[in-house]
């Protein structure tokens, strides 16, 4: 099984401001702790970072025929990208939705998300452990299906 993880923008600067939201681990310490959790759960996984919203649509459009999920933490482009929705149901790959804080406890204006109505479920506020949950919720989906 094979999934792949796409971590939107700002994300690659983690640890360096808002420590309180975002917890004090850095990118790289997201990236170890999603390949301990992979091999964890005998998931193949591919991460992908980027800051812009053209590169995160391309991604998500090569993972057909390549991957057998997405797990996506869209950061600010959550609340703002129909461009993202419309790829994700484009290639209809099971998808759960990630995101470090609580996105229900902070401003309003993230209480929205574009993405929440394709995925199969939105984890928010576990920090890194939310990634965890979010591939193995997807390796029992696609298992059972
Ligand atoms: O809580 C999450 O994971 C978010 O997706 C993070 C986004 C935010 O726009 C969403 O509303 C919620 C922001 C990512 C920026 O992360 C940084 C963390 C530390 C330092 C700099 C950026």
């Amino acid at each position: 099984m094979k999934i792949l993880v796409i971590n939107g923008p700002n994300l690659n600067m983690l640890g360096t401001r808002e420590p309180d939201i975002y917890g004090k681990r850095d990118y790289a310490a997201l990236l170890a702790y999603l390949q301990s959790s992979a091999d964890e759960l005998g998931i193949v996984i591919e991460c992908f970072q980027s800051n812009h919203e053209g590169a995160i649509v391309d991604k998500i459009q090569s993972a057909l025929g390549s991957f057998d999920g997405i797990v996506i933490n869209p950061a600010a482009y959550t609340h703002t990208s129909v461009a993202i929705l419309d790829a994700l149901k484009a290639v209809a790959l099971p998808t759960v939705e990630v995101h470090l804080s609580d996105i229900n406890q902070r401003e309003s204006f993230r209480r929205f998300s574009y993405v929440s109505l394709y995925a199969l479920k939105t984890i928010s506020g576990h920090g890194f452990e939310g990634y965890k949950e979010a591939l193995s919720l997807l390796k029992t989906s696609i298992v059972q299906a």
